[in-house]
């Protein structure tokens, strides 16, 4: 059904900057990837460990408000510490909004969430040097912990937001070191008694598209640049708590062990199975364990597990068959299991008539078909899709790495991304 998009036109190729509203320069989509790109990054890793109400996300978020302030945007931060900067009047309503997150998974790449906040800016810059009328207002957004690396818990900012999580349970997110996200997020200097849900926000807004690098690489199969979402796949985290008892790995006859290790390993294996028969995915990332020790049988194994299925019934199926295998192997091995549904997301269908009028504005210069995804992550987009309408872009990723310092996409694909997103906004926000 794909054929190949449109050529990216050469606009700005030469990473020459652009120029501001008020004569003043602004840096090109180059310059700002190459300040941003030591932000947070491991120096052993080579990975982005910029997580919710670190230092790593202070720079991000003040090269954020210097971007915004080199275009004499209008800067500010919402209730739930989401960062804003507005072309046009914030009140007027019908907003064309477009960004996406600057925080990282642990170890995670360069392009996923800072491709979409650079890439909004560098279209922002085109569409100027375009001379593009705008009839309704812009924004670009930086949402805050849309990874839930530090908290546990994906899409916090968005989901303050858009009411999907009340304030008393955001006051209950800890971090591994008994942080709450009240005290991270005071001692980052904002206020946790202002966060909330923000409807008069969301209703002044007309439509958010959110760029993206693909994560996976249809984009690359197909010979195209730039896709649309279709859907994200339904998806949860579930933590699986293997309580036995701790003892001495030298003396205890293995016969005598209640070890949580055990049955933990076994569930790591039947989720693999449970998601290959489902055609599902069904992953083991994080997990602790106590005491940790060398020479000492655990007493505690904590496992999250992360799955996700393109439809409801076949997530409920693998996650149900996941949690039946794990019982039987605690029984069998004398530990206590429990599960905790920690976080869910259902599927998220991305308005019709929005990702129409994407695919019609990308083609229609050309003629041609934009291809058209699915995916398995979550997004801030899919997060506000229950509010207001919402679309995404993706840009190809070579090897379809990501969450990993593997994570890339090619330079001439990313400016593709950037006129693509210009393409888009300019017809959005214009009557
Ligand atoms: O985990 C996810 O799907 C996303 O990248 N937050
Ligand atoms: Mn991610
Ligand atoms: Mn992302």
């Amino acid at each position: 059904m794909t054929q190949r998009s449109a050529a990216p036109r050469p606009v700005r190729a030469d990473g020459a900057p652009s120029v501001g509203p008020a004569g003043h320069r602004t840096p090109s989509f180059q310059e700002m990837w190459r300040e941003l790109l030591p932000v947070g990054r491991h120096p052993d890793s080579g990975g982005y460990r910029r997580y919710a109400w670190t230092g790593a996300d202070a720079e991000c978020r003040a090269w954020f408000k210097e971007q915004a302030e080199a275009r004499g945007l209008a800067y500010e931060v919402d209730r739930n510490g989401n960062q804003w900067a507005w072309l046009g009047d914030p009140t007027a309503g019908d907003a064309v909004v477009t960004g996406s997150h600057l925080d990282s998974v642990p170890d995670g790449g360069a392009f996923d969430g800072p491709l979409g906040v650079v890439s909004s800016f560098a279209a922002l810059d085109e569409l100027r040097g375009r001379g593009t009328r705008f009839d309704k207002p812009l924004a670009i957004v930086n949402f805050g912990d849309e990874e839930g690396a530090r908290f546990g818990l994906a899409c916090v900012g968005s989901r303050l937001t858009a009411g999907q999580l009340t304030v008393e349970q955001a006051h209950r997110l800890t971090d591994a070191d008994g942080v709450t996200l009240p005290r991270a997020m005071e001692a980052a200097g904002y206020d946790p008694d202002a966060i909330g849900a923000d409807p008069e926000r969301l209703a002044r807004i007309g439509a958010f598209v959110e760029l993206h690098v693909e994560q996976g690489r249809a984009l690359d199969l197909s010979g195209d640049r730039v896709g649309i979402a279709s859907a994200i796949w339904p998806h949860g985290r579930w933590r699986f708590d293997f309580r036995g008892e701790a003892n001495h790995a030298g003396t205890t006859r293995l016969v005598d062990r209640r070890d949580p290790m055990l049955s933990y390993a076994e569930t790591v294996l039947a989720a693999r199975r449970e998601a290959a028969l489902a055609g599902a995915v069904a992953t083991f990332g994080k997990i602790s364990v106590e005491p940790n020790g060398v020479n000492a049988i655990p007493s505690l194994v904590r496992g999250w597990l992360d799955s996700r299925a393109a439809d409801q019934g076949t997530l409920d199926t693998v996650v149900g068959g996941i949690e039946k295998a794990a019982r039987e192997y605690a029984d069998a091995h004398g530990i206590d299991l429990d599960v905790v549904r920690e976080s869910f997301t259902p599927v998220v269908e991305f308005d019709h008539a929005l990702r129409d009028e994407l695919g019609r504005l990308l083609g229609k210069d050309t003629g041609l078909t934009v291809p058209v995804l699915g995916t398995g992550a979550g997004h801030d987009a899919g997060i506000l899709s229950g509010s207001i309408p919402t679309a995404m872009l993706f840009v190809r990723n070579p090897t379809g790495v990501s969450h990993s310092p593997a994570e890339s996409a090619a330079e001439d694909d990313c400016l593709a991304g950037v006129h693509a997103l210009a393409d888009v906004l300019e017809g959005l926000a214009r009557t």
